[in-house]
C-alpha cells in the first residue's frame, strides 16, 4: 500500500512509519516538525539524542535498503499544498498523528488553549475536505484518545465508541440506538478529540468517507523493534512535565533519583498500551478498514489499565526510588474505577506486551544511558488546569520554587 503518515515525526508517528516500511508499504511522512518547535519553545529536548528527520530516514535506507519519504507540509495551514499532494500521490491510506497531544501543553496559557484547538481541528478538517473534494478513497487511520470517554466511575465497561440506548418515542415505545459513547473531554487537547469525532462522524455519512478512530490508552515505552535496529533510528523519549506521560515519567525519575512525582493520592486509573503494541494495532487497523459508506469503525487501542500509585509503588519496589505526593495540577476526579472493552483488536490478533514483560527495566536502562540529558528543573509538572489550581503547586518535589507557568 502507498501509506501517508501524517505526524510521522513523532513519538507514535515515527516507530509507526519505520514498521510499516519494514512491512513493505510506500511510507510517505507528511510534518510540519512542529513537535521540534515546541522543544524549543519550551527549552527541552527528548531524553534520547534524536537526529532530523532527513538524516532518520537516510539511516533507515542504509540500514534497510527501503525509502521513507519526507514532505514539509503543515496540515492545518498548507491546505492547497496538501490537497495537491493528495491529489498527485493518491494514497492507499493516511494515517493522522498531525495533532498536539499533549494535555498540559494545551492547558498552559489562552495561547496554547488557541494554538490546540486551532491547529487539531483544522487539520482534521482540511484533511477530510481534501478527501471528499478530491473523490479520494483513501482508508483513514486516525490516533484518537481513551481520554474521550472522560474518567468518571460508571461501574460499567466502556464498549468501544457507540453505546447502545433506548429512547422513549412519543407513543411510548421505545426504540434503540447506537450512538457516540458521550464524550466527557478532562483538557483542551481531549477535547479537540471529542470534536474530531463529530467531523468524522459527518463526514462518513455525508460522503462516505472510510474513517477508522483509535482510542489509544497512555503509551509507554520508547523502542520498537525497528528503532532498535541503529541508535540513530531511537525514537524520542519525552520526561518533562507537559509532554513526559505518566508510566515514562516515573522510569526517567527513577532513573535519575529524582522523586516519583505522583499527582494527588494517585488514585486515578488509565488505560496503558506498549508502543510496539501501538504499532501493531495500527497496521491491523489498516488491514481491516470499513467498507464505503459505513459508520466511523471504532477501537479501543489499549491493552490493561492501572492506577497511578499502584504503578509508583511498583517502580518504587523495583527500583528504590522515593515516592513524592503532590498537589495535583490538573482538575480531575482524584480517584476513578476504569473498566475498558478491548475485544476487537484481540479478536484480530493482537497478542498484548504487559508491564510484566521485563520491560520497564529496559527503559530504566535507556534513561540511565542518556540522564546526562536531562534538566531536572524541566521535570515537575507546572501546568496549571485553573488559576486556582496554579497558586497550590508552588514547590517542586526537591522542595525548589517553581517558575511561572507559561
Ligand atoms: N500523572 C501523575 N504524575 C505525573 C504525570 C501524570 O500523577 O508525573 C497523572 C495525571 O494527573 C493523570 C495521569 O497521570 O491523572 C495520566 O497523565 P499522562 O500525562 O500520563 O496522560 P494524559 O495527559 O492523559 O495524556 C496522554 C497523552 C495523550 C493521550 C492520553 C491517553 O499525552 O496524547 O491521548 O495519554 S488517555 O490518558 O487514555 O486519555
Amino acid at each position: 500500500m502507498k501509506i501517508a503518515v501524517m505526524g510521522g515525526d513523532g513519538f507514535v508517528g515515527w516507530p509507526t512509519s519505520l514498521h510499516l516500511s519494514d512491512a513493505g508499504h510506500d511510507v510517505h511522512i507528511l510534518d510540519n516538525l512542529s513537535r521540534r518547535w515546541i522543544d524549543t519553545e519550551l527549552g527541552v529536548q527528548s531524553l534520547t539524542p534524536m537526529d532530523s528527520i532527513q538524516e532518520r530516514t537516510r539511516i533507515w535506507h542504509a540500514e534497510t535498503g527501503r525509502r521513507i519519504h519526507f514532505h514539509l507540509i503543515d496540515l492545518a495551514r498548507d491546505y492547497e499544498l496538501l490537497k495537491n499532494w493528495l491529489a498527485e500521490e493518491r494514497p492507499d491510506a493516511i494515517i493522522h498523528f498531525a495533532e498536539q497531544r499533549a494535555a498540559p501543553y494545551s492547558m498552559k496559557s489562552d495561547r496554547h488553549k488557541n494554538y490546540t484547538v486551532n491547529n487539531n481541528v483544522s487539520a482534521t478538517h482540511n484533511l477530510l475536505n481534501a478527501l471528499t473534494e478530491l473523490n479520494l478513497d483513501s482508508h483513514l487511520v486516525h490516533l484518537g484518545t481513551m481520554g474521550v470517554y472522560g474518567y468518571s466511575t460508571v461501574g460499567a465497561a466502556i464498549p468501544e465508541g457507540y453505546l447502545p440506548v433506548g429512547i422513549e418515542t412519543t407513543t411510548g415505545d421505545t426504540v434503540s440506538q447506537e450512538i457516540l459513547y458521550p464524550s466527557n473531554p478532562g483538557s483542551i487537547y481531549h477535547m479537540t478529540k471529542c470534536l474530531d469525532q463529530l467531523l468524522f462522524q459527518f463526514y462518513a455519512k455525508n460522503d462516505g468517507l472510510r474513517i477508522t478512530d483509535l482510542h489509544q490508552g497512555i503509551v509507554w515505552g520508547t523502542h520498537t523493534e525497528q528503532t532498535r535496529r541503529h541508535p540513530q533510528l531511537v525514537n524520542r523519549f519525552d520526561y518533562d512535565g507537559d509532554y513526559g506521560t505518566v508510566l515514562n515519567r516515573f522510569l526517567i525519575q527513577a532513573a535519575i533519583g529524582y522523586p516519583l512525582t505522583v499527582h494527588g493520592t494517585g488514585g486515578q486509573t488509565r488505560a496503558f498500551i506498549h508502543i510496539q503494541d501501538s504499532v501493531r494495532c495500527i497496521e491491523i487497523a489498516l488491514n481491516n478498514p470499513p467498507a464505503r459508506g459505513a459508520r466511523v469503525e471504532i477501537f479501543n487501542q489499549m491493552t490493561e489499565t492501572h492506577r497511578v500509585r499502584d504503578l509508583a509503588e511498583m517502580i518504587s519496589k523495583m527500583t528504590g526510588a522515593e515516592i513524592a505526593w503532590l498537589p495535583n495540577p490538573r482538575k480531575e476526579a482524584p480517584e476513578n474505577d476504569l473498566i475498558v472493552k478491548n475485544e476487537k483488536f484481540l479478536g484480530l490478533g493482537l497478542e498484548p506486551t504487559t508491564l510484566k514483560g521485563g520491560l520497564l527495566e529496559e527503559i530504566v536502562d535507556v534513561a540511565k544511558k542518556f540522564a546526562y540529558r536531562v534538566d531536572r528543573s524541566r521535570v515537575p509538572a507546572v501546568s496549571a488546569w485553573t488559576k486556582d489550581i496554579a497558586r497550590t503547586i508552588n514547590r517542586d518535589p526537591e522542595g525548589k520554587k517553581l517558575k511561572s507557568v507559561s
